[in-house]
C-alpha cells in the first residue's frame, strides 16, 4: 500500500487560513472543503488532511492519529504531549501575557504574591510563576479571560496578546509577557522511513517557499562606469547578472536581494546612479 502522511490542520480559527494558504504554495492540491468536511485527500502528493480544533491536535500526533501538525507553541507548550518542533511557520504570532487592572501599581512579577489570575493556560503560567518563586491561586477558564477582573473572578489574567486591543478594551494593562508564540508544523519523535521521506520533501519545498518570500528579485539600468559600485551593493545568489542595454554605455543588472535589506540599499543603488529600478516577488526559491 503507498504511504499517505496525514496532516492535521485546524478547522476553523486564526491558524486555519496561513496553514492552507502554506500547502497551496507549496504546490500541494486538495480541496479546501473544510465546510462540514473532517478529512481531504491530496490529489498531486502523498498527503490527506485532517481538519481539526487546534487542542486536539498536539494529542492526535502524539497518539500517532496525525503524522504532522499545524498548532500554536501555546498550544504545544500547555499541552506538554510527547511531540516535536519539525518547523517554525512565522504566522498566527503572539504572545502569553499577564495583565492587571490599569492603573493598578506594578513593580515586578513578586506583585502577584498571593494574587489570583484567571487563565486557560495553567500549565505554562504555573511553570513561569514557579521559576519566579511566586505563589498565586491560578483560576483556570476556558474563555472570556479578560472579563474576570471586572466580575471579581480573578485579580489578574494571563492571555494571549497580538495587537493588545482586547486588554484595552477590558481596561487591562499587560505587565509581563511569559511566552511567546508562532504557529508551528509538529510530528512525532520518530516517524518511519517512508513517511520521514515524505516530510523531507514537504520540509524542502517549505525551504523553498520561505526563501523566496523573504527574497525579492531585483532589475535595474545602471551607466556601465558605475557597475562595480552598484554590483557591490548587490550581493545576489552567486553574482549578479549584467545584460547590455540597446542604448550605449549602460547595462541592465539583475539580482536576488533579502526584502530585510532591500529598504537599506535602495537609497545607495540611486544615488550610485541606478534607474528604472524594478523589484518583484519570487515564488520559489532554492538555494
Ligand atoms: O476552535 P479552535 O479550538 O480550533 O480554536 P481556538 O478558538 O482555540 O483558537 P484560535 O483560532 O482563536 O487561535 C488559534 C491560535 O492562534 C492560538 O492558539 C494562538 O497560537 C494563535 N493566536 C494568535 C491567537 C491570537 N493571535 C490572539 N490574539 N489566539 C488567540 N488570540 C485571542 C486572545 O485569546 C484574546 O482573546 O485574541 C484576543 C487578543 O487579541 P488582540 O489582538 O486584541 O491582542
Ligand atoms: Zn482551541
Amino acid at each position: 500500500m503507498n504511504t499517505i502522511l496525514r496532516v492535521a490542520i485546524q478547522k476553523k480559527g486564526r491558524l486555519s487560513d496561513d496553514s492552507i494558504a502554506l500547502f497551496k504554495e507549496c504546490g500541494i492540491k486538495f480541496s479546501d472543503a473544510r465546510k462540514g468536511r473532517l478529512k481531504a485527500e491530496a490529489t498531486n502528493f502523498p498527503m490527506e488532511f485532517l481538519f481539526l480544533r487546534d487542542d486536539d491536535i498536539p494529542g492526535y500526533v502524539e497518539d500517532g492519529v496525525a503524522d504532522l501538525g499545524i498548532v500554536g507553541e501555546n498550544e504545544m507548550a500547555e499541552q506538554n504531549k510527547d511531540v516535536s518542533v519539525i518547523r517554525k511557520l512565522g504566522f498566527s504570532k503572539c504572545r502569553l501575557s499577564l495583565a492587571l487592572p490599569r492603573g493598578t501599581e506594578y513593580n515586578g512579577v513578586k506583585d502577584f504574591e498571593g494574587k489570583s489570575i484567571a487563565t486557560s493556560y495553567p500549565h505554562i503560567l504555573g511553570t513561569y510563576l514557579k521559576e519566579n518563586g511566586v505563589t498565586a491561586e491560578i483560576q483556570e477558564i476556558s474563555g472570556s479571560v479578560e472579563i474576570a477582573p471586572s466580575i471579581g473572578l480573578a485579580d489578574g489574567i494571563c492571555d494571549l496578546v497580538s495587537s493588545g486591543s482586547t486588554l484595552l478594551m477590558n481596561g487591562l494593562q499587560e505587565v509581563e509577557s511569559i511566552f511567546k508564540s508562532e504557529a508551528v508544523l509538529i510530528g512525532p519523535q520518530k516517524l518511519d522511513d517512508a513517511k520521514q521521506a515524505i516530510v523531507d520533501q514537504l520540509l524542502f519545498r517549505m525551504k523553498a517557499v520561505t526563501t523566496a518570500n523573504n527574497n525579492k528579485y531585483i532589475l535595474l539600468n545602471a551607466p556601465n562606469e558605475k557597475l562595480d559600485e552598484i554590483i557591490g551593493l548587490l550581493p545576489g545568489m552567486r553574482s549578479p547578472t549584467v545584460l547590455p542595454l540597446a542604448q550605449e554605455g549602460w547595462s541592465s543588472v539583475h539580482s536576488v536581494i533579502q526584502e530585510d535589506d532591500f529598504w537599506v540599499v535602495i537609497d545607495k543603488l540611486g544615488a550610485a546612479g541606478a534607474e528604472g529600478i524594478l523589484v518583484v516577488p519570487i515564488e520559489k526559491m532554492i538555494v
